[in-house]
C-alpha cells in the first residue's frame, strides 16, 4: 500500500525530479498542478469517486478525503483501466487526476487515509483485513454503492463548550462521549474541493505551569476582569482539539505561543499533547511556535530547526508553522537581492519533508498612512481601506511582528509573502494582530492582498466571530479556508453550526462521519 507520494513511486516517475525514476508498477508519468487558476500544493478535502461502478476498498462516493499535494497523475480515461486498475479520481480546478488505483494485493492513495477521519480508516481496514483486495473491481451490491450519508453534513455528534476552566474541562470530557444527533441539511454531498473550516488552539504554560488553550484579545491573553490578571484559561487542549474533530473540525492547529522564548525540546508536555491527539484525532495537526535553529541550553549542542520540526513530526504533526524565524528570514532574503540561502528553516523543512509540510504563520498588524504618503518612495505594498485610521486615514500597509507581535519589523505582507514562497513554504496562517479576538469578522482586504501576491494556499485568521463571518470570506475573497478560535473554545458556536451555516448557502463542506 502506498499512500501520498507512496503512491507517486508507483508510477513511472514524475516532472518534480526528472532525474528519478519511478517504481514504474503503474505506467504513467506525474506532473505538476496548474498553478494560473488556483492555488497550489492542493490541500483539503475532496473526492475519491470510482470510475466504474465496482469496488476499491471501501471507498465512498459521498465521503470526502484529505489529500496534500503538488504534483498528480492526470486522469485519461480508460487507459489505467485497460491494464486491470480499478480507479478513482477526483477534480481539482478544470484538472482531473487520480485519487487512487488498485490491482491485485496493491493499492495505492493520493490522498491520506490515516488524516481522513472515519471515511479514510474504511480504507486502511479494508486494505488491513483483506477485505477490501477480495473485493476489488467486483460490481457493486445491487442498488448501488453503500448508502450515502444522510447529508452533505452527516450525523455528527454535538459538545457544548463554556468559558470556565471548570466548566470547560467538564464539556470537553463529555466531548468524548457525545450526544449524537442527525443533521438534515444539504442532502447533495457536493462535488469536489470542500471549504476548510480550521480549528485553532493557542496553548501556553499558565501561572500554575499547567499548559492550558489560552485565546487573546489583540494578542493579550491575560484576563482584564480580574485583579489576578492571570492568563486566560479556557480548556484543555487535547480535549478541546478531540471535541473539535467530532465537530468536524478539518484540520486542528496548536500554536505554541511563548516557545520563542521557551526552547521546544524541553516543552515535552507539548510533544505529549500531539501523540495523544493524533491516537483519537485523524485529521491533519499542524504545530506552530519556536521552530527555529537555536541552541540547547543544556548542553550547549546546536539544535535545527529541522530536528526541531522532525521531533513534531514524529509525535504526530502533519504540518510544521514557522512564524517569528520566517519574517527573519524574508528580510535576509530581500537584503541579499532575493537570494535563497539554501540554509533557512524553511528551506531546510521543506527540502526534507516536502513544501506541504511547511507552514508560515504571519502576524501582521496595520500601518496607516495618508494619501500623500501612499504616493511617496514608501517601499511597502500601500493599499486603501475601507476602514480609515485614527487620523482619518485612507490608506494602509501591513507590518510583520515577530514575538507574538511585540516586536514590528520594517517588512510588509507582501514581502514576507514572496519570500517565504521562494523559500519552499507552502501554505500562508495569514493572523491579523489588529481583528485577532475582535469577533468583527476577518480582515478582507488583507486577505486579498496577499491572495494576489501569492499561488500557495492562504488560511484566514482573526476576527471569525459568527458563522456569517466565514461565508463572507469564502465568497468575498479567494482563501483557501478559513480559521476561528475564541467563537469555539467560549462555546458560542461549533464547528458543525458554521459548517452547517456554510452548507445552508451552498458552499461546499465536509460533513462528519461518525
Ligand atoms: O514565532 O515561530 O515561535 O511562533 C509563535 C506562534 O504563536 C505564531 O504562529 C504566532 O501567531 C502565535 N502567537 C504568539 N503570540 C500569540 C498571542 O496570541 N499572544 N497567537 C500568538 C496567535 C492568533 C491566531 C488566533 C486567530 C483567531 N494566535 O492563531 O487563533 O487570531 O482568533 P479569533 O478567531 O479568536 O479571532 P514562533
Amino acid at each position: 500500500m502506498g499512500i501520498c507520494v507512496g503512491l507517486q513511486a508507483l508510477f513511472d516517475g514524475s516532472s518534480e525530479d526528472a532525474s528519478c525514476p519511478g517504481l514504474a508498477v503503474v505506467p504513467q508519468h506525474l506532473g505538476r498542478f496548474n498553478d494560473a487558476d488556483k492555488a497550489v500544493p492542493h490541500i483539503g478535502w475532496n473526492d475519491a469517486f470510482v470510475t466504474s461502478s465496482s469496488s476499491l476498498y471501501d471507498l465512498r462516493p459521498a465521503s470526502k478525503y484529505y489529500y496534500v499535494h503538488s504534483f498528480r497523475c492526470a486522469y485519461e480515461p480508460g487507459l489505467l483501466e485497460s491494464q486491470g486498475w480499478t480507479v478513482a479520481t477526483a477534480q481539482y480546478g478544470d484538472e482531473t487526476f487520480v485519487g487512487a488505483v488498485a490491482r491485485g494485493n496493491i493499492l495505492a492513495t493520493q490522498f491520506h487515509p490515516e488524516k481522513s477521519g472515519v471515511a479514510g480508516l474504511r480504507v486502511l481496514r479494508a486494505f488491513c483485513t483483506g477485505e477490501g483486495a477480495a473485493a476489488l473491481g467486483k460490481p457493486l451490491a445491487p442498488g448501488g454503492p453503500p448508502p450515502p450519508p444522510t447529508a452533505s453534513l452527516e450525523t455528527q455528534p454535538t459538545t457544548t463548550t463554556t468559558t470556565t476552566p471548570a466548566a470547560a474541562a467538564a464539556a470537553t470530557a463529555a466531548a468524548t462521549t457525545t450526544t449524537t444527533t442527525t443533521t438534515t441539511t444539504a442532502a447533495t454531498p457536493q462535488k469536489g474541493l470542500t471549504r476548510r473550516v480550521i480549528a485553532c488552539l493557542d496553548v501556553r504554560t499558565n501561572d500554575a505551569g499547567d499548559l492550558v488553550v489560552t485565546k487573546g484579545d489583540q494578542y493579550d491573553v491575560r484576563e482584564k476582569s480580574s485583579t489576578a490578571n492571570e492568563v486566560r484559561n479556557l480548556g484543555k487542549p487535547v480535549d478541546m482539539a478531540r471535541s473539535y474533530y467530532h465537530q468536524g473540525a478539518d484540520e486542528v492547529t496548536f500554536l505554541n505561543i511563548t516557545s520563542f522564548r521557551d526552547l521546544p525540546l524541553q516543552d515535552l508536555p507539548m510533544l505529549e499533547i500531539l501523540r495523544q491527539t493524533s491516537q483519537s484525532v485523524f485529521v491533519p495537526l499542524t504545530i506552530g511556535g519556536g521552530i527555529r535553529d537555536t541552541v540547547d541550553p543544556a548542553t550547549g549542542a546546536r539544535v535545527s530547526a529541522l530536528d526541531i520540526a522532525t521531533m513534531y513530526f514524529r509525535s504526530g504533526a502533519d504540518k510544521v508553522s514557522i512564524g517569528s524565524d520566517a519574517v527573519l528570514a524574508a528580510e535576509a532574503y530581500w537584503a541579499a537581492g532575493a537570494k535563497l540561502s539554501g540554509t533557512t528553516a524553511i528551506e531546510q523543512i521543506s527540502a526534507a519533508y516536502g513544501n506541504q509540510a511547511v507552514v508560515v504563520s504571519v502576524d501582521p498588524k496595520r500601518v496607516y498612512v495618508d494619501d500623500a504618503a501612499a504616493q511617496g518612495a514608501s517601499p511597502h505594498s500601500i493599499i486603501p481601506t475601507a476602514f480609515p485610521g485614527p487620523n482619518g486615514e485612507t490608506h494602509v500597509w501591513y507590518a510583520c511582528t515577530i514575538k507574538g507581535g511585540r516586536e514590528t519589523r520594517d517588512l510588509d505582507v507582501v514581502q514576507l509573502a514572496r519570500a517565504v514562497q521562494a523559500m519552499g513554504c507552502g501554505e500562508l496562517l495569514l493572523n491579523c494582530i489588529d481583528r485577532d479576538g475582535t469577533n468583527s469578522g476577518f480582515d478582507l482586504e488583507l486577505i486579498r492582498q496577499v491572495k494576489r501576491a501569492v499561488t500557495i494556499p492562504v488560511i484566514a485568521s482573526s476576527g471569525a466571530g459568527v458563522p456569517a463571518h466565514f461565508e463572507e470570506v469564502f465568497q468575498q475573497t479567494t482563501t483557501d479556508a478559513a480559521l476561528g478560535a475564541g467563537m469555539f473554545h467560549r462555546g458560542e458556536y461549533t464547528v458543525q453550526q458554521v459548517k452547517e451555516y456554510l452548507g445552508s448557502k451552498g458552499l461546499a463542506v465536509r460533513g462528519f462521519e461518525g
